[in-house]
């Protein structure tokens, strides 16, 4: 699809090619004509925009017209939590990062009313990208605090579009939360589906490092320089995990409108364990097919369609892969329902790869776990079992008959807590008895320094046998050869 500014520049040179072809018979409607002939004419009646917060949608258009549509858009300054523990001051368009998510029909004549509350301390305005016209509205809507700005405009192009303030500094305001997703529905609307939802990523840039606690600052050297601490999903590390996951059932139809308010940052749009059987590129109309990752230009969108086949947790991410694990941009599509083994078996026979045990080599011993208070030790135990151990023992300490000796419950570990230490640093071979059954396997030595390997064996104690030994990085280090 060519830009506003395209076509505006092209406007003219087609006009000419209308007129010379003018004896021709009939015009056709060509989706794709530069400059083609929007109809701005035929509008009936008059509604008011229902406005959704994230990850929620506004339902379908049913309208078979234009129309002319009422907005009502409200920003708010307001101190939410940007992770768990950290709060940031967010400037929101309608509360709520990304902002109210706005549903509109090709064609439709909108009466946009754009309010700054009297409580915020700056004047904004609103772009919105799917405006032909001066600043996309920017011009027309700048306010201070206390004041409502009206524009109106028609939706000439349909698609996925972009809004966001364009107030001085505008790097600021945008890295401060204000944008937000307006969808122009295509006259022919949208093919039906089960679930619609609305992700947009958002880079942030706060004066202390990711995780760290209490009230943080916006950092502007930081945000020229592009070293974003966080890069989420909808405002907030988490803003789609656990209770907050997206839900849907094994069968059903999924849409996800994603946006990348950035102010800096592409976004590689991937959902780990699908496939998109559609993608809208970059928002438009033209409809991509079988994709893995989709790229979102800071500015832009994609709106993404796949049928969720079976039940499992589905990873949003962005596929700049350390945003994902490091910085937040991760959610998750949690869908329930039958399996179906054709399509994906699950893991069907365990199996046991075992190189030497040599490998593996403890190649950092400077790490130290600083939180030294009991309970830090045994979360930093938790995570370490989690990482480095369940893989064989299990998550729950069972182990694997035969195979995987039990560290929950383990009369070895309670006759012997200088060989469970041992067996971490430097690794067990030949027969031992556990719990009355015999082993003998091979247990790699596994790669922690003297404080994880006690915070390790100490949650195994604490957690998975009731015991009351507890081991030491001291007696650690005596046991590591
Ligand atoms: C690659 C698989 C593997 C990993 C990873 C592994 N172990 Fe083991 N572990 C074994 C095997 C196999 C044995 C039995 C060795 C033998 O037969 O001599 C064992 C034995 C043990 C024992 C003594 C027997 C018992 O069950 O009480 C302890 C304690 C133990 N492991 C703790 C750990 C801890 C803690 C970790 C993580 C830091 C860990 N292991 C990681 C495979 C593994
Ligand atoms: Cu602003």
């Amino acid at each position: 699809m060519a830009t506003k500014y395209q076509r505006l520049l092209l406007n003219f040179v087609a006009f000419t090619a209308i007129v010379l072809n003018s004896c021709k018979s009939e015009p056709k409607h060509d989706q794709s004509a530069i400059g083609r002939v929007h109809n701005i004419t035929e509008i009936k009646g008059e509604e008011r925009a229902i406005l959704t917060s994230p990850p929620f949608v506004p339902p379908p258009i049913t309208r078979t017209y234009a129309t002319k549509v009422i907005v009502d858009l409200e920003i708010i300054e307001q101190e939410m939590e940007i992770a768990d523990g950290v709060t940031y001051m967010f400037w929101t368009f309608g509360g709520t990062v990304p902002g109210s998510f706005i549903r509109i029909r090709e064609g439709d004549f909108v009466e946009f009313h754009l309010k700054n509350h009297p409580d915020n301390k700056l004047p904004h305005n609103i772009d919105l990208h799917a405006v032909t016209g001066q600043g996309g509205g920017a011009e027309a809507t700048f306010i201070a605090p206390g004041y409502e700005a009206t524009f109106n405009f028609t939706a000439l192009n349909p698609g996925l579009f972009v809004y966001h303030c364009a107030t001085a500094p505008v790097g600021m305001h945008i890295a401060n939360g204000m944008y937000g997703l307006i969808l122009v529905e295509p006259k022919e609307g949208l093919p039906e589906v089960d679930k619609e939802f609305y992700v947009m990523q958002g880079d942030f840039y706060t004066e202390g490092n990711y995780g760290e606690s209490g009230l943080q600052a916006f950092d502007m050297n930081k945000a020229i320089k592009e070293q974003a601490d966080y890069v989420i999903f909808n405002g907030k590390v988490g803003a789609l995990t656990a209770e907050n996951s997206l839900k849907a059932s094994a069968g059903e139809t999924v849409r996800l409108f994603v946006g990348n308010g950035g102010p800096n940052l592409v976004s590689s749009f991937h959902v780990i364990g699908e496939v998109f059987d559609n993608v809208y590129m970059e928002g438009g109309s033209l409809k991509n097919h079988d994709i893995q990752t989709t790229l979102i230009p800071a500015g832009g969108s994609a709106i993404t369609e796949f049928k969720v086949e079976v039940p499992g947790n589905f990873i949003l991410v962005d596929h700049s892969i350390f945003r994902a694990f490091n910085k937040g941009a991760l959610g998750i599509l949690a869908v329930d329902g039958e399996e179906n083994k054709k399509i994906y078996s699950g893991k069907s026979e365990p199996g046991i790869y075992q190189p030497s045990a040599e490998s593996v080599k403890s190649k950092n011993k400077t790490r130290e776990i600083v939180s030294i208070t009991p309970e830090q030790q045994l979360a930093a135990g938790e995570k370490l079992y989690q990482v480095n151990c369940a893989a064989c023992h299990l998550a729950d300490g069972k182990g694997v008959a035969g195979v995987f000796p039990p560290v929950a419950s383990s009369d070895f570990i309670a006759k012997n807590p200088e060989k469970a230490i041992g067996a971490v640093v430097n690794g067990l071979t030949g027969e031992i008895t556990v719990n009355g059954v015999k082993y003998n396997s091979v247990m790699p030595k596994q790669a922690l320094t003297d404080a994880e390997v006690a915070a390790v064996l100490n949650y195994v104690y604490t957690k998975m046998n009731a015991s009351e030994t507890r081991v030491t990085a001291e007696q650690v280090s005596k046991i590591r050869k």
